[in-house]
């Protein structure tokens, strides 16, 4: 029996998915696509899990689409296909789970798989990562919301140059742009990966996943939407268990043990 293209695995309230197509540098193919799709549906209906954590397996995050997976980016309509059944529902789906998500992005992360680290809500490289808007190269454009993110994280015209001239970015350039959240020396990048997750498995999880449906609905929002979502979501968020212990702990001076609830 072949390999699984997703690795799984679950330890505590830690989740980590690792893309596993080392030969090809996790590139993504429809069957891998599809398999990640499953392994985040899973992990939404758990009710135990509080962060996730994507990486990759061997030296890559992920070298974008595999460009020689058959029938998926022959032509405008293969490609399209393959855009709206495999890749734009990982990609809510990422946006849209109820806990933190991770991308720790250990090597090369290339056209979508660019866009699939700038996805997580927190997304950290090791020194030797390159991120390379590799589109330009073979006459496509950002997608897996590439074009979204890049826009907000960089701004139009950094946006904009970086995905024409298909440039590739280390990962403290990358830090540097505001693209992603940290470079780690390589030699620390796993340690440092797991005490984050380890960090986020304990924060108030409800308020976390609260954080990211104003985040996401911020960037198309006027002010005045934006402050009527968050008095909805500040309600919510007093209104949990998380919230009675946080305040209950500042108030004796001992630390808030947080059950994401
Ligand atoms: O609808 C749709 O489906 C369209 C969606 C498109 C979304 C996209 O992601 S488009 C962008 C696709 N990605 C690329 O264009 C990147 C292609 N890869 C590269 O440019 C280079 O491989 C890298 C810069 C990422 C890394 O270079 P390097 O020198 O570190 O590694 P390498 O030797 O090129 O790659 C190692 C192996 O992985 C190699 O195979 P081999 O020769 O050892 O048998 C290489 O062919 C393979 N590989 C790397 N990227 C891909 C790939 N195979 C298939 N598809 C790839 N994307």
């Amino acid at each position: 029996m072949s390999e699984a293209d997703i690795l799984v695995s679950a330890e505590g309230a830690i989740r980590r998915l690792t893309l596993n197509r080392p030969q090809r540098l996790n590139a993504l193919t429809r069957n891998l696509l599809g398999q990640l799709s499953d392994a985040l549906a899973d992990i939404a209906a758990d009710s135990d899990a509080r962060v996730l954590v994507i990486s990759g397996s061997g030296r890559g995050f992920c070298a974008g689409q595999d460009l020689t997976d058959q029938g998926a980016v022959e032509d405008g309509r293969t490609c399209r296909d393959t855009v709206e059944r495999y890749y734009n529902p990982v990609v809510r789906q990422i946006r849209s789970l109820g806990l933190p998500v991770i991308a720790a992005v250990n090597g090369i992360a290339a056209g979508a798989g660019m866009s699939l680290a700038l996805a997580a809500d927190i997304t950290l490289a090791n020194e030797s990562a390159v991120f390379d808007l590799a589109f330009a190269r073979i006459g496509l454009i950002p997608d897996a919301g590439g074009t979204y993110q890049l826009q907000r994280l960089l701004g139009p015209a950094r946006a904009m140059a970086l995905a024409m001239l298909g440039e590739k970015l280390t990962a403290r350039q990358a830090v540097e742009m505001g693209l992603i959240w940290r470079a780690v020396p390589d030699a620390d990048f796993t340690a440092e990966v797991d005490a984050l997750a380890a960090r986020l498995a304990k924060a108030p999880t409800f308020a976390l996943a609260l954080m990211k449906k104003a985040f996401n609905a911020g960037g198309h929002h006027s002010l005045e939407q934006q402050l009527a979502l968050e008095a909805e979501l500040q309600s919510q968020a007093a209104d949990s268990e998380d919230f009675r212990e946080g305040l209950a702990a500042f108030l004796a001076k001992r630390p808030a043990t947080f059950k994401g609830l």
